[in-house]
């Protein structure tokens, strides 16, 4: 008999185990979905059997060896960590389209042009050459249409797959291609917040030459605040609308909580201006800096939350430090929960959660 795949996440059905990938408890010609996806589709569960980060390496070598277009779909509100280096490396011989989804998060007066821009430059640093670049989100449908077009101008016969980390919105982004493309209006495939929704890769035949278009599972990060907090904690952490700038003017000693994910100490001799991009629903805190610890001690959990009092005990933090000369507006990218940008000459002092990478770039919003 030939296997059976799910069209939600990849994995070959099978009736004789539930707690392995997927699972149907029958299975018979009109079986299209794992019980899991099922599940995830109508009753909005979340996925308990997830993607590991070690069946990553032979994924993406599996496509690198085929001669496809590759879509490399980065987080824009995540973009430093998920603009990642290691799956750079492996694309530097293909013909890549650099996407950056999410765009919907983004203040709506922020301008297109100048975010392809900047992430142009971000490529350039690097030297990863890309054949094309698209802000799209996947949510609201923004840019689909121009992103079809370049696929189609660059595809020359080729199958298209979409790589890049857990979460960044493949899956949605191919659902989005479909919808807007075919009679198609429902998603097909599985999304999730948490990451590691697609277990294997997913062929859906798109092209009128018989191509597909090919999803994959995304590279897990074991450093994603994600996969530190429970999901409970998400639905502060990531924005489900646009983000409201919050701007706060800083004097030295100042300190800004952004919940108890990280907590930035300011020394500087003038005034600053310091924007955060967050969700709208994390706790931004300002005080002075001698407090900052005492919050620690009593808040943590509380008002400070994320994390959550059941999540604190697991959760350790490292200091990160920046210099700023103040000649041009930076960005401080705080790994999976937004970013911060700084405008004025100071010193910055950062408590972070352990491993939850912090990393500085000029200002992706002019
Ligand atoms: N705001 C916003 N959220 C999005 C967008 N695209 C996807 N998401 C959300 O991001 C989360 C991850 O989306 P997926 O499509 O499952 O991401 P993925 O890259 O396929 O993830 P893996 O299968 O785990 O590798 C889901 O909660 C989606 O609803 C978008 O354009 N805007
Ligand atoms: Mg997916």
């Amino acid at each position: 008999m030939i296997d059976r795949i799910c069209k939600g996440c990849g994995a070959t059905l099978q009736s004789d185990d539930k707690n392995l990938m997927g699972f149907v408890p029958e299975i018979n010609s009109k079986s299209l979905y794992c019980q899991r996806c099922f599940r995830m589709m109508h009753y909005n569960e979340l996925p308990k059997i997830v993607a590991k980060s070690s069946d990553y390496e032979h994924v993406i070598d599996e496509v690198i060896a085929k001669n496809g277009l590759v879509v490399f779909v980065v987080d824009i509100f995540a973009f430093k960590a998920t603009f990642n280096k290691k799956m750079i490396d492996k694309l530097r011989e293909k013909n890549v389209i650099l996407v950056a989804n999410k765009y919907d998060v983004f203040p709506h007066s922020t301008n297109v042009a100048n975010i392809v821009e900047w992430l142009s430059k971000e490529c350039e640093k690097i030297f990863f050459k890309v054949d094309a670049i698209h802000i799209v989100s996947s949510k609201k449908g923004y840019f689909i249409d121009d992103l079809t077009n370049t696929i189609d101008m660059l595809r020359f016969g080729r199958d298209v797959y979409f790589l890049g980390c857990a979460n960044v919105g493949k899956s949605s982004l191919i659902n989005a291609i479909l919808k807007r493309n075919t009679s198609i209006t429902k998603d097909v495939i599985s999304t999730s917040v948490i990451p590691g929704t697609t277990l294997k890769s997913i062929n859906i035949q798109f092209f009128d030459d018989g191509k597909y278009l090919i999803d994959t599972p995304g590279l897990i990060n074991d450093n994603d605040i994600l996969n530190k907090l429970l999901p409970k904690s998400y639905d502060k952490i990531l924005p489900k609308d646009e983000m409201k700038p919050r701007t706060y003017q800083i004097l030295t000693d100042n300190s800004i909580f952004l919940a108890g994910l990280a907590s930035i100490d300011f020394t500087c001799e003038d005034k600053l201006s310091v924007i955060v991009y967050t969700s709208n629903d994390l706790y931004i805190h300002r005080c002075k800096t001698k407090r900052v610890e005492e919050l620690y001690q009593n808040e943590l959990g509380k008002l400070l939350n994320p994390p959550l009092i059941d999540e604190i005990n697991n959760i350790k933090y490292e200091i990160t430090e920046f210099d700023f000369d103040g000649k041009m507006k930076k960005d401080i990218w705080f790994s999976g929960f937004g970013f911060v940008s700084i405008i004025g000459k100071c010193h910055v002092r950062i408590k972070h959660i352990e491993n939850n990478e912090v990393k500085v770039t000029n200002a992706i919003i002019r």
